[in-house]
């Protein structure tokens, strides 16, 4: 299984901006990317399709958009389909992100129906979960990712490729507080979502990738991917210069 390297821009960067990131990502990472290695990024919609060109002839490098809503088309003010994000060259989207449970206020139901549409339209899904601060103080870490990943991934098919669908684990007292996770946290986690992931899918949930993602950056992301169960990182602030992103990504386990 490669490891997937994955950016998410959040809401950071002008078309300008992100052109300049993607370029320099595109130096110090585009011929050197290990064969073990994939790399995604996720940047704002208004720079999606220029980020897509710069990557389209690089093997291993894709994008993908941080949001969308499941639907084609329709009254949905604000919103976007996958169908568009495919045409502006996207291969990936994100569900279940903390910031659009907590701040966006989404539902894991809606979370399950968004992953069912995403992948049913052809991308291949990143479904982010994890506690929060109060939750993990409560001992409940396992029953809050045991209904998000069971409501996330309800509405998909159990004979799924796995390659078409990732997890994501983001403690929520992880993100952008400089805080990560200890490697036991991370390993207990992983380990039980792996576990849970093969009750939902049989063998294939061997092989469905568990990304870490909370606070990694190069000091830091050669241990994490050298964990068990640990099949790549999703990264938000130290994904914003192309030269700490592209130490992420090629750093040594
Ligand atoms: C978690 C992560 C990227 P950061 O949201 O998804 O952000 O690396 O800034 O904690």
């Amino acid at each position: 299984m490669k490891k997937l390297m994955a950016a998410n821009w959040k809401m950071f960067k002008t078309w300008d901006e992100a052109q300049t990131t993607a370029r320099e990502i595109v130096e110090m990472a585009g011929a050197v990317l290990p064969e073990d290695r994939e790399l995604l990024v996720l940047p704002p919609f208004t720079s999606l399709r220029g980020v897509s060109k710069q990557f389209k002839s690089i093997k291993g490098f894709s994008t993908g958009g941080q949001n969308f809503y499941c639907e084609e088309e329709g009254a949905f003010t604000g919103e976007i389909s996958p169908r568009m994000l495919t045409d502006a060259g996207a291969a990936y989207g994100l569900t279940g992100h903390s910031e659009r449970r907590h701040i966006m206020g989404e539902s894991d139901t809606l979370i399950g129906r968004k992953t069912a549409y995403g992948v049913q339209s052809g991308l291949k899904i990143i479904l982010c979960v994890g506690e929060t601060d109060d939750e993990r103080e409560k001992n409940q870490i396992e029953v809050v990712l045991k209904r998000q990943l069971d409501l996330g991934l309800e509405k998909i098919s159990r004979k799924i490729s796995p390659e078409n669908i990732s997890i994501a684990y983001e403690p929520v007292w992880a993100i952008g507080t400089g805080k990560v996770a200890g490697e036991a946290e991370i390993v207990a986690a992983h380990t039980f979502i792996r576990k849970t992931l093969i009750s939902i899918f049989g063998n294939n949930g061997n092989k469905i990738r568990v990304l870490y993602g909370g606070s990694v950056k190069s000091s830091n992301c050669g241990k994490i991917i050298a964990l068990d169960n640990v099949d790549g990182v999703l990264v938000g602030g130290a994904s914003l210069h192309g030269e700490s992103f592209s130490e992420i990504v090629l750093a040594k386990r």
